[in-house]
């Protein structure tokens, strides 16, 4: 241990700590632009290059970065001297000197970390007026990359080689023209991106965000030839309140439902009811495959692998292709969504799926790339008309005057809008598959769950297994969150090596209540684990936490569908995966 000062306050700390942590450790806030630590990840992204973080030590000629400088015994630091102070100010005035002035009109206006720390630092003017990049904007489906703005922090390039192993950017050229990229300067679309969104998760500023939808909603929402359907996905109710002051993992469902009628919406459902749907397909499909593959079958492709994270799926088409058919064909709950909304729903009002607009609001940027998908439209018309983020659905209820902490709870409509605990687990990462162990134990064995939960398969390990025995079948899982976690399952799977009979992945870590569209969590793992028992929580207060209970599931299948994995089932909620 090493004994030091830091503004005139004694601190202890073990040998190798950081003067930046050590601050840190007693609540003293040293700013920074590049630092991020993931500790529950076990990353640090310290290229040391912003320089905002300097701190004056006694008996040193030079101002000292305090994330690249250990502690020693007997140090004396102080964080904010005037000469401190001085060379902050300096340093943020160049960074801004070539930075695009429009905070004003900039969507990360209110979050942006630069603004924050210019503010603080109590900065005024732009005293350098340098010449300004000129990049041209790289928009794609997902993710927008405007380089004009970018720090070279290098945050975007550390979550998404290391943590996410996609290997989609990397620093290119030097000194002004320097810039994250991708391989052969492509445009975001045609490189190996798997929309994550988790690069946009971490950047201080906005060089990289999310594709901005909003306008097409309100277009639509002022339309009166159409019929606007919301939909919300189980992770967005967790994290919602964040943007509005409530404490992490406060569950603002009813408030939610209450804002979207008040924007207009004609119904307000949940893309948990079409979770329950998922399970009933997916559930099905993979008690199909064991029976087979138990059964010696060398064709069927075991482990199954959950396929309704879209990031993952891309992940799988561009790196491991040869393993696209151990994905589960059954859509995801936001497509299935929009197909039986276009189809049963539609037809139950008299209406062409043409006035039908579905909006989704996801807490993920990789769902607008999936909503565009060719194989999911008819005919040119897509079953999921636009998808928006959690961070928008924000910004729409700011815009809309609405008082969000004031409004009333209520409920969704139906028949869409009813849901079991089930489909609510979807969005922490475990959750899928315990919800389609719940359903395919049941119909597997005839015989009713003794213990509803499976605690064994919950939790925030980045790789975590757990073996469920289907009356004397043990069914092992294999469950990951998080694209470098991902890799090493499925590099089992490659080798032939694999132990599971199924996988579940989600691409973001944490699983959809971390995903790119939510509201800032910086990595953050306690602010995980409580949007995570959020979603426990409502699961265990639902009456009903089994997705082939759920009655309106059953009404749509006896009405409509008929057999899960049925013909009509299959047309309607699968889908294939090309070269
Ligand atoms: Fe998810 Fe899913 S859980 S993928 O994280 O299967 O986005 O929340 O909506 O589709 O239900 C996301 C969340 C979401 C789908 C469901
Ligand atoms: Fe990498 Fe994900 Fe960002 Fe794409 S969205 S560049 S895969 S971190």
């Amino acid at each position: 241990k090493i004994k030091l000062t830091i503004d005139n306050r004694e601190v202890e700390v073990l040998k190798g700590t950081t003067i930046l942590d050590a601050a840190k450790s007693m609540g003293i806030r040293i700013p920074t632009l590049c630092h991020m630590k993931l500790e529950d990840l076990n990353y640090e992204n310290n290229p040391g290059a912003c320089r905002i973080c300097v701190v004056e030590i006694e008996g040193r000629r030079n101002l000292a970065p305090s994330c690249k400088m250990e502690c020693t015994e007997g140090m004396v630091v102080r964080t904010h001297t005037p000469r401190v102070m001085n060379a902050r100010k300096t340093v943020m005035e160049l960074i801004l000197s070539n930075h695009p002035a429009g905070c004003l009109t900039c969507s990360s206006n209110g979050y942006c970390e630069l603004q924050t720390i210019a503010h603080d630092l109590g900065i005024r003017e732009i005293r350098y007026q340098g010449e300004q990049s000129t990049f041209e904007i790289d928009r794609s489906p997902s993710i927008v990359r405007n380089m004009n703005k970018c720090i070279m922090c290098r945050r975007c390039e550390t979550m998404c080689n290391s943590i996410q192993t996609v290997g989609a950017l990397t620093a290119v050229h030097r000194g002004f023209n320097a810039a994250v990229s991708t391989a052969f300067e492509r445009d975001i679309a045609g490189s190996t991106c798997s929309y994550c969104g988790q690069c946009v998760s971490v950047c201080p500023v906005n060089a990289l965000s999310g594709r901005n939808t909003q306008q097409p909603v309100l277009d639509a929402l002022a339309d009166p030839t159409k019929i606007v359907i919301a939909q919300t996905a189980p992770a967005v109710r967790t994290a919602l309140g964040r943007d509005f002051g409530c404490e992490p993992g406060t569950l603002v469902t009813g408030k939610m439902v209450s804002a979207l009628r008040q924007l207009g919406f004609d119904y307000v459902f949940d893309t948990d009811f079409a979770a329950d749907l998922t399970i009933m397909e997916e559930g099905t499909e993979l008690l199909q495959r064991l029976g087979k593959y138990l059964s010696g079958d060398q064709e069927v492709k075991i482990p199954m692998m959950t396929s309704c994270c879209p990031g993952w799926v891309s992940f799988v088409e561009q790196h491991f292709p040869e393993l696209r058919d151990n994905l589960s064909t059954a859509k995801s709950p936001q497509q299935m969504f929009g197909a039986i909304a276009k189809s049963y729903f539609a037809e139950k009002l008299g209406v062409d799926r043409k006035n039908v607009v579905v909006v989704s609001i996801m807490p993920c940027l990789a769902k607008k790339y999936e909503a565009s998908r060719p194989e999911f439209a008819v005919e040119g018309n897509p079953d999921v008309d636009i998808s928006i983020y959690t961070r928008e659905l924000a910004r729409l209820i700011r815009y809309a005057n609405i008082n969000f902490n004031e409004l009333p709870d209520s409920d969704f409509d139906h028949p869409l809008g009813e849901s079991t605990g089930a489909g609510v687990i979807f969005g922490t990462t475990g959750g899928v598959i315990e919800a389609a162990c719940r359903t395919a134990y049941e119909l597997y064995t005839r015989k009713p769950l003794e213990k509803i939960e499976f605690k064994e398969l919950r939790g925030l390990e980045g790789i975590r297994s757990g073996t469920i025995n289907f009356d004397g079948v043990p069914v092992k899982i294999g469950i990951a969150h998080g694209l470098g976690n991902a890799r090493k399952l499925v590099e089992e799977v490659k080798s032939g090596k694999s132990p599971y009979h199924v996988i579940e992945v989600m691409a973001c870590p944490g699983g959809c209540i971390g995903g790119g569209g939510q509201p800032f969590h910086q990595g953050r793992m306690d602010v995980l684990r409580k949007r995570a028992a959020a979603l426990y929580n409502e699961d265990e207060n639902k009456p009903i936490r089994k997705s082939h209970e759920n009655p309106y599931i059953q009404q749509l299948y006896k009405e409509y569908l008929g057999e899960p994995c049925g013909p009509k089932a299959h047309k309607l909620l699968h889908t294939h995966y090309f070269d």
